[in-house]
């Protein structure tokens, strides 16, 4: 290090900062990648094994230096000489800026997932955008969320290379014409386009020692170049510079809307920006091993695509397909639904992309025909093939009402359709897709999401996985599923001391960034009752500030009531455009300035609301938490991914039977999870018969007619109406999340977790059964699973 910093920076160690630190051993862990990225690709080029490649939107992939560190076995070594030298390994790790391009759970998703592919020596590829602007800043301002905008490029980034050789050229818009060939098929000229150059960065996506690196290539959109591009239309000089600049766009900034699909024009430029240079890399790379025809694609190649952003993958393909390398329309379906996997992460309406006909048609008309024919060719099928389904076709169409169903494209044109919790598998096989499912019944399947416990808990939290490795070995790093050999200790008292000081340092440490970010003084004995994730009206954290309102009541008509005392955390992030969820934040903004200022409750509940959630900040907040709040409605939660993440670091769940939390409670058993609440059939049964009166809950239980009247009447608010909208939006929906339906359960369950921590040895007694079984939800075991059942990998073996 010392003499890496003399010859990089031409500093002394003693004088260096700690950006001149971080990036020498950024210097240092690139050296190593890189042999490992060059011997890997040397390996693939000789071996030409089948390689899948992850097509996202998104990759939310976190601070790369660490985990590097780690994988390359270089970790311990540098803390020490960090420390050795006088510094905090922390303070140097935490000059790396976060890089926010994912919104949240699905985009760290396709993180963990890359770090899984690697580990496990699978070779597989991500693609994603090279967002200029990753997801905003989020900063309160008078309890409100503003957003700033998150410029992650200012200082170069150390793990990307830009490899201008390989860029690609993308075409938008334009005309096609069709003629007729002499043998009589047709050939499609298409003209008049607008050219964008993809420019491809690669980052290194480093294995678990195992000198294995595959490649995250993100995707920047230029302009084609200056001299060809004086030929287009636009000869004025500032036309020239505007049009630059809505090149430069398409790669601007990624959108913060999870959740709503909002129709705009950049967003579908967006996708098929991606899709468009990822195809064309996969096919320049598998025509570079001198296969034979591409009608054996899928014998080296498999597609995931996630969730339907990158689905245009699918008519894109055919346009290459039949355009560019003369196949006609049978064959290259037949290649295209052989290479394609599509995995749905969502049944929230709103969410399911529906792109405008004629938006398509502008933007993309050649894929629009092509789109248009597959519609047709399959709506003829179902009607040919399966008269009993001929009623379902209108809802089973790619395109109707003047849209484009995105997710029945990727269906249609997937040989693999998979849910991401089992929960969420059923509800699509028998309810959201039911019809397509009596269709190709061979295509649904589930995988259940997983998390990378490399870094959730190897480097999240190294006091407990040190004790881990102190108690059953260190072969659980490698088999996560061996942390069952934990189960033997439940009652093993020693352990279960060792296990509740790891907890108090890890509350401690959160303490004091909390006080450092807030001001806030929290007690680190209280229980860390932690709600982390984005912030929507199905996730329900109105609930949650529905419970802190009414403990906070109790304590004021008793102020001697004797209940555990409680910090409640939450970290959210509402899409700028989201009003009501915007409104909750503000209101727990609120209810956490009156709270803890109020003297008259000695302290007994605190609420924080941390700004800015992110990777960086689920790596210090999920250690530390005592309680994991998983209370979505019943069904509307496909899986979550910080129920595992939790779980994994010793926190009990207070949970819905939702998304993968059924599967966690099947796991540890009834006694070591708190449920709650209305079930997934309930929920439906519901919708279904309009039973349902939100007016009836308000009426009938006093805690919840006190809660709603001090929301109506101004008693939280800076001026009279502030809350006045929940109140009225709760009861003019009718409550379709079901929060004051679940609120009695939900305060009742809230109450056992408050025996239950009066007694630290039983308490820690289920911790330890929720990490000994959380190996299960290692990413590790998903992608296993995705190698062996969708993809067709061969582990490449060193
Ligand atoms: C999930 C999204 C999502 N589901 C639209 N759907 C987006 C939808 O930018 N957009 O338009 C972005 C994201 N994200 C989440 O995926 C689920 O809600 C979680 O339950 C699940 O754990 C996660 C990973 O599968």
């Amino acid at each position: 290090m010392k003499s890496k910093m003399e010859t990089l920076k031409g500093k002394n160690i003693t004088d260096a900062s700690h950006k001149d630190l971080y990036d020498v051993i950024c210097a240092i862990v690139s050296e190593e990648v890189n042999k490992g990225w060059l011997k890997t690709e040397e390996h693939c080029k000789q071996k030409q094994p089948k390689q899948v490649y992850y097509l996202s939107m998104e990759f939310l992939i976190g601070r790369l230096l660490e985990s590097n560190l780690l994988n390359v076995g270089m970790w311990k070594v540098c803390n020490e000489s960090l420390r050795r030298l006088g510094f905090t390994p922390t303070d140097v790790y935490k000059e790396e800026h976060d890089p926010g391009l994912g919104n949240g759970g699905l985009g760290r998703l396709a993180a963990c997932f890359l770090d899984s592919l690697a580990t496990l020596s699978y070779p597989g590829h991500g693609f994603c955008i090279r967002y200029r602007y990753g997801m905003f800043e989020q900063r309160f301002i008078n309890g409100y969320q503003t957003e700033l905008p998150d410029y992650w490029l200012k200082e170069p980034y150390p793990w990307e290379t830009r490899r201008a050789d390989e860029a690609i050229e993308v075409q938008f818009g334009g005309n096609v014409t069709m003629l007729k060939r002499n043998d009589g098929s047709l050939e499609f000229k298409h003209e008049n386009t607008d050219k964008v150059l993809a420019v491809p960065y690669d980052v290194p996506v480093v294995g678990y020692n195992n000198e294995f690196v595959n490649t995250l290539r993100l995707w920047s959109a230029e302009q084609v170049d200056s001299a060809s591009h004086l030929h287009a239309a636009t000869s004025n000089y500032y036309q020239q510079l505007e049009h630059n600049h809505s090149i430069e766009q398409i790669s601007g900034m990624l959108y913060p809307d999870d959740s709503t699909d909002e129709g705009k024009r950049l967003r579908i430029k967006q996708e098929y920006f991606l899709v468009a240079a990822s195809l064309k890399k996969i096919i320049n790379d598998y025509k570079a091993m001198k296969q034979k025809s591409l009608i054996h694609l899928h014998e080296k190649v498999v597609i995931q695509i996630n969730d339907t952003h990158p689905s245009m993958a699918i008519p894109e393909m055919m346009r290459i397909l039949m355009d560019e390398e003369g196949f006609g329309w049978e064959n290259a379906w037949a290649i295209t639904t052989k290479v394609f996997a599509y995995t749905n992460h969502t049944i929230m309406s709103e969410a399911l992309e529906k792109w405008p006909i004629s938006m398509i048609q502008e933007l993309l008309p050649r894929l629009y025909m092509i789109i248009d024919e597959i519609n047709e060719r399959f709506c003829q099928g179902i009607w040919f093939d399966y008269p009993e389904l001929r009623d379902s076709i209108p809802q089973m169409a790619i395109i109707a009402d003047g849209q484009i169903h995105m997710a029945h494209l990727a269906i249609v044109g997937s040989f693999s359709v998979n849910g991401v919790a089992q929960l969420h598998t059923d509800i699509l096989k028998n309810h959201e897709m039911k019809n397509f499912n009596k269709l190709y019944p061979e295509r649904f399947n589930n995988k259940t999401n997983g998390i990378t416990h490399r870094r959730w808990l190897l480097m999240a939290n190294p006091r407990l996985a040190n004790l881990i490795s102190e108690t059953i070995g260190t072969r659980w790093v490698n088999r996560p599923r061996e942390l069952t050999h934990l189960l033997r200790y439940v009652n093993d008292n020693p352990l279960l001391e060792r296990l509740g000081h790891v907890k108090e340092k890890n509350k401690q440490d959160l303490a004091r960034y909390i006080h450092q970010t807030t001001g806030i003084l929290v007690d680190d004995q209280s229980i860390f009752d932690v709600q982390i994730k984005r912030m929507h009206e199905y996730k329900r954290q109105l609930l949650n500030i529905f419970h802190v309102i009414y403990l906070y009541n109790e304590l004021k008509e008793n102020p001697q009531l004797d209940i555990t005392p409680r910090t409640f955390i939450f970290c959210a992030k509402a899409a700028p455009g989201y009003y009501f969820a915007k409104e909750i934040i503000k209101l727990i903004n609120t209810v956490a300035s009156i709270v803890n200022h109020d003297a008259t409750i000695n302290g007994k509940i605190k609420v924080v609301f941390l700004e800015n959630y992110n990777v960086s900040l689920a790596e210090k907040i999920v250690p530390a938490a005592d309680v994991s709040e998983q209370i979505s409605t019943a069904s509307k939660e496909a899986s979550g991914t910080g129920n595992m993440k939790m779980m994994m670091n010793g926190a009990l769940t207070i949970g819905t039977l939702d998304g993968a939390n059924i599967e966690i409670k099947n796991l540890v058993g009834d006694p070591n999870i708190f449920i709650f609440g209305l079930r997934a059939e309930e929920v439906n049964a519901y919708y279904q018969s309009g039973q349902y009166s939100a007016s009836d809950m308000y009426h009938n239980d006093e805690r919840i007619t006190q809660i709603m009247d001090q929301l109506r009447d101004g008693i939280f608010g800076h001026h009279d109406t502030e809350f006045t909208d929940i109140y009225y939006h709760l009861l003019s929906t009718n409550d379709p999340f079901f929060i004051l339906k679940d609120f009695e359960s939900y305060v009742e369950t809230h109450q056992l977790i408050d025996e239950a921590y009066r007694h630290q040895d039983k308490w820690l007694s289920k911790s330890i059964v929720n990490i000994a079984h959380s190996g299960k939800f290692s990413s590790d075991r998903t992608i296993q699973e995705y190698a062996t059942g969708i993809w067709k990998l061969d582990k490449q073996l060193k």
